[in-house]
């Protein structure tokens, strides 16, 4: 009786640890490495791939276990690390530095000069043995190679020729966290916070290695810990301690820690009578601050300013301008080689009644003024994320300053993690836009990562959302815009399909039937997200605060710009707002060729048409069709697709595991009920004033 009882005990905690290990929660994320499940490229892999050869034994610890346990996962054997290429199938990874193999083959003009930042892999023969070489200039180069061969193996693609030499175009990538101190997440749908502020520095999350190593595998390298609704203790003595226990971690995978700053800071920490950025007292504490901070973190980032809006402080407050805050604490970094980001995310209708002109407003008179080391930082749009905006016309007007693009990876206006939308596609059209700043092909990426203008700095910034959740994202598919964040971040040209079958693949199966379904989904959820919430160049009908889900009809008491009616200026004579040149001249803001496309009723593409005209219900559009008939069909044409993708996910139950499968199939429902909430509220609403 005994015995069996001991056995009954024994296989319950196998079966728990087994269940455990399979436990398909999405928290692998896309570094599942599960076995090749294709048997000719298991075999290429294996003969390819014996051994791994690290010569210099102190080589980066993070990139030798990561290695040894993708390659052992995925050939489904054991890939013992040697300190010499002695035999074919060695794959040899390191620095000229740290590998003499490497060295040698640089000097002998067998491999070409390294890029800095980026990696070169090849395959090659040398003396008899085929080799593969992911070499780098330094540690984290050899990183990002290494993560890709692993994608390369992950996605199922041939390794046998390997010519790979890859840089990222912007240099400074960063997940934006809007964690607060206490726990919580401005914007963040998944959870709370993963750094676990009271447990630091004693305790560290172990959660916060694997999001290091995520982070690696797509080349981010920067991370703002904190929310830019910042709170002055994130300097004290305290909250630095945490941070660069947290920079420790993040360090060995070449991610720097940066922080938000409040600008009151010294006030409230220190008792000064002033923040005022040109009082010399306030400048030597930032001074002090920023040698405190480097003290204790050597390779910390620098700081992200929210100044002056939505009630936080600024140097306005004393009269200054955003450049003389902005330099002022560039000033305080440069010696330890620091950079500030100034956002540029401010609506102060006293310069404007149209929000969406504001910050060029502010900002394009201080061009020239920022020191080296200042960033300015823009969202991608002129509002504020909405499902679709027209990119923001500070990109090109501003040519002797760096801007840093923000983007939303966290789904605040785009459903939550309640919706399915790939947000790679919305990414892809802001990037590959015409500026016309420089002529014709100034496209927002070429602004952002410096070579319109000729800036030595660069950098993009996705507003993160990850919480605690085990899935990291609260929806399994908004991992996709993670990873969509920074493959774009390291090579904006890629397309917005390539990413999506590489995360596909590694998230979901190679199964060729299951990429083709997952992809056809993905592709149009954005169109279609547009679609059942602000079709034709609508926004902001979000309800009021948490901004899900619609109210058109929502008119905030205070401030008109926080009302829905603001935006889309329904009445009986017709419905968006007029920024035409007769309107609020917002068009003006944008170059000559776009002020006559998108400035004439006739010529606004139909996506934005709204966003910069008031027209009649009746105004027939090219495809013959009313602005009140195309306005409905949209409605309903983005909440079918959603139906679609719930019938095409359910064509799938057999090829996905019964966790995530179930876990998405709910949420696609919730989606469905939230597009059908859209679909009829809004068109009833506007049916009032609609005159067909
Ligand atoms: O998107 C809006 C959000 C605020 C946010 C603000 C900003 C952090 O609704 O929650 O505050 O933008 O970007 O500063």
């Amino acid at each position: 009786m005994r015995f069996r009882h001991t056995l009954l005990y024994h296989s319950l905690i196998l079966l728990c640890l087994s269940a455990d290990l399979m436990a398909e929660d999405g928290y692998r994320l896309w570094l599942r490495y599960d076995k090749v499940s294709d048997p000719v490229m298991l075999e290429q892999y294996r003969s390819r791939i014996t051994h791994l050869v690290l010569e210099d034994p102190n080589a980066p610890w993070p990139l030798k276990e990561e290695l040894r346990t993708g390659l052992s996962a995925l050939l489904d054997k054991p890939v013992p690390i040697t300190s010499n290429a002695a035999q074919s199938g060695c794959l040899v990874v390191g620095t000229p530095a740290d590998s003499p193999l490497i060295a040698a083959l640089l000097e002998q003009q067998e491999l070409e000069p390294l890029p800095d930042e980026g990696f070169c892999i090849r395959s090659m023969k040398k003396d008899g043995r085929s080799l593969i070489i992911v070499a780098a200039n330094e540690p984290a180069g050899v990183l990002y190679g290494a993560f890709h061969l692993l994608r390369l193996m992950q996605t199922q693609q041939p390794i046998e020729n390997l010519s790979i030499l890859q840089r990222p175009r912007i240099g400074r990538r960063l997940m934006d966290h809007w964690d607060n101190l206490d726990g919580t997440i401005e914007r963040g749908y998944a959870g709370r916070s993963i750094w676990n502020w009271p447990d630091l520095p004693g305790k560290v999350n172990p959660r916060i290695k694997d999001y290091a190593r995520a982070n690696a595998s797509i080349g981010v390298n920067g991370i703002v810990l904190n929310n830019v609704n910042s709170r002055a203790e994130i300097l004290t003595q305290e909250y630095l301690a945490k941070t660069a226990a947290v920079a420790d971690v993040l360090r060995p995978w070449g991610i720097k820690v940066y922080l938000s700053i409040k600008w009151t800071s010294p006030m409230e920490l220190d008792k000064l009578s002033t923040a005022d950025p040109l009082d010399a007292a306030v400048r030597t504490w930032w001074q002090t601050k920023a040698k405190e901070i480097y003290t204790l973190i050597p390779d910390f980032g620098g700081f992200l300013v929210k100044a002056y809006s939505e009630g936080q402080p600024g140097p306005q407050q004393y009269g200054r301008t955003h450049a003389d805050g902005a330099n002022m604490l560039a000033e305080a970094l440069k010696p330890y080689g620091g950079i500030v980001m100034w956002r540029a995310f401010v609506y102060d209708l006293s310069i404007d009644a149209d929000r969406a002109k504001c910050a060029y407003l502010e900002f394009t008179p201080l061009d020239g003024k920022f020191a080296a080391n200042a960033f300015v930082q823009v969202k991608n749009g002129p509002i504020d994320f909405q499902p679709r905006e027209p990119f923001n016309p500070l990109f090109g007007a501003m040519p002797q300053t760096p801007l840093m693009m923000e983007l939303q990876i966290t789904q605040e206006y785009t459903g939550q993690a309640m919706h399915l939308v790939y947000l790679a596609p919305q990414w892809k059209e802001v990037l590959d836009s015409d500026t016309y700043a420089k002529g014709p092909g100034t496209t927002v990426a070429r602004i952002i990562d410096g070579s319109a203008e000729g800036h030595c700095i660069s950098g993009i910034a996705g507003v993160s959302g990850i919480g605690d959740d085990r899935n990291w994202t609260g929806h399994h598919f908004s991992q996709a815009n993670w990873y969509a964040f920074g493959r774009l971040a390291w090579d904006p040209s890629l397309s917005s399909e390539q990413i999506a079958d590489e995360w596909i693949r590694m998230t979901w199966s190679n199964d060729p039937r299951v990429v083709q379904t997952i992809g056809s989904m993905m592709a149009g959820s954005w169109e279609a997200c547009v679609d059942y919430m602000t079709p034709l160049g609508l926004h902001h009908l979000m309800a009021e605060g948490h901004h899900y889900g619609p109210q058109p009809d929502y008119v905030h008491s205070a401030r008109h710009d926080w009302s829905s009616t603001y935006y889309h200026k329904a009445d009986r004579a017709g419905i968006g707002f007029d920024r035409s040149q007769t309107g609020s001249g917002a068009v003006l803001q944008y170059k000559p060729p776009l002020q006559q496309l998108w400035g004439s009723v006739e010529t606004c593409p139909p996506e934005l048409l709204l966003w910069f005209h008031h027209v009649p219900w009746d105004h027939r559009l090219q495809n013959g069709q009313t602005v009140w008939q195309e306005l409905q069909n949209r409605y309903s044409r983005g909440a079918a697709y959603v139906d679609g993708m719930r019938n095409e996910w359910l064509a799938l139950k057999n090829d996905i595991d019964a966790e995530r499968f179930e876990h998405v199939k709910n949420r696609l429902d919730e989606q469905y009920n939230n597009a059908v909430q859209w679909r009829n509220v809004c068109p009833a609403y506007f049916g009032q004033f609609a005159q067909d």
